[in-house]
């Protein structure tokens, strides 16, 4: 057996894991998998041959499949979400930064995406590091930022009237009387790692609790703009047998929507996670 290899990606952002094939984990693999998971937040993977019930498999040992409301399954597995672009489709899914699910209550852990069917050129996916941003803002910052919390929604985007419904997308999305908010915190200490997380988002985060519309925007916009800053994000591109697991604590993405007249197919599960907490008050600052 191979062995099994992980190198960061950039300088901030996702590591990819060589020498393993995931549809044939071994326990001992899969434990290198799951601290590179802890560790990255980001894991990239080539070269996978995984059917459908193996990407069911290889999600079921990192943790309990959670439905998308609004994808559409592929057909005869209900637990895979279609992330599809026909090719006299302008609009896509994922088109700009957002974490997924972060308007549930209790948002989801992970995103596992196969790609099944890529563009020749373009359909790239770029990820940011939540975790690398917020360590560098201001101690100042930082502090007032511990103090607040954020409303996510998807109400805006899948609820009756929201920017979907307005898309050539409309016909393959279903759900919008599912639609809901939640309030986190606007810090989270990370599950696992126990690292800091900036957890707003431009896709979901919709104000700041307690702030005005304008006043949300103000502080929301800029945070956006250092998080998107070279230095923490990385853009990845697909290759037939790629396979990204993304932690949707610590990370944003989006799908670059540069491939017009082509078709593009991709598989996501999302993983189930648990309850926000609040990241601690005190020394566990890392502000400059
Ligand atoms: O298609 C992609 O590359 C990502 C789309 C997306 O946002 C997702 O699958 O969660
Ligand atoms: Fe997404």
């Amino acid at each position: 057996m191979s062995r099994i290899k992980v190198i960061p990606f950039s300088q901030n952002c996702g590591a990819t894991v060589s020498g393993v094939q995931l549809s044939t984990l071994s326990e001992q693999q899969l434990h290198a998998v799951r601290n590179a998971f802890v560790q990255y937040g980001l894991l990239f993977f080539r070269d996978q041959s995984l059917s459908p019930e193996e990407h069911i498999q290889f999600a079921e040992r990192c943790g309990s499949i959670v439905m998308n409301k609004f994808f559409r399954p592929v057909d005869g597995y209900p637990g895979i979400a279609e992330v599809r672009k026909e090719k006299n489709q302008k609009t896509n899914i994922g088109g700009g930064w957002h974490t997924d699910h972060s308007y549930d209550e209790v948002p989801a852990k992970g995103s596992i995406l196969v790609a099944r069917d890529l563009p020749v050129v373009g359909g790239d996916t770029h990820f940011a590091n939540l975790c690398a941003a917020f360590d560098d803002l201001s101690l100042g910052l930082q502090k007032t930022l511990l103090s607040l919390r954020a409303v996510h929604s998807n109400r805006h985007l899948y609820g009756e009237g929201g920017y979907y419904s307005t898309t050539d997308l409309a016909d393959q999305l279903s759900g919008s009387d599912s639609v809901g908010d939640a309030v986190h915190p606007m810090v989270i200490v990370h599950p696992e790692s126990g690292r800091n997380a900036l957890y707003v988002n431009p896709g979901h985060t919709i104000a700041i609790e307690g702030w005005s519309v304008d006043e949300s925007k103000a502080l929301l916009d800029y945070l956006y703009a250092h998080v998107a800053q070279e230095k923490y994000i990385c853009k990845f591109d697909w290759q037939p047998g790629s396979v990204v697991y993304w932690d949707n604590r610590c990370t944003w993405h989006f799908a670059q929507n540069d491939y017009h007249g082509h078709a593009r197919l991709m598989h996501r599960i999302t993983l189930a996670g648990s309850r926000l907490s609040a990241a601690g008050h005190g020394d566990s600052l890392s502000g400059i």
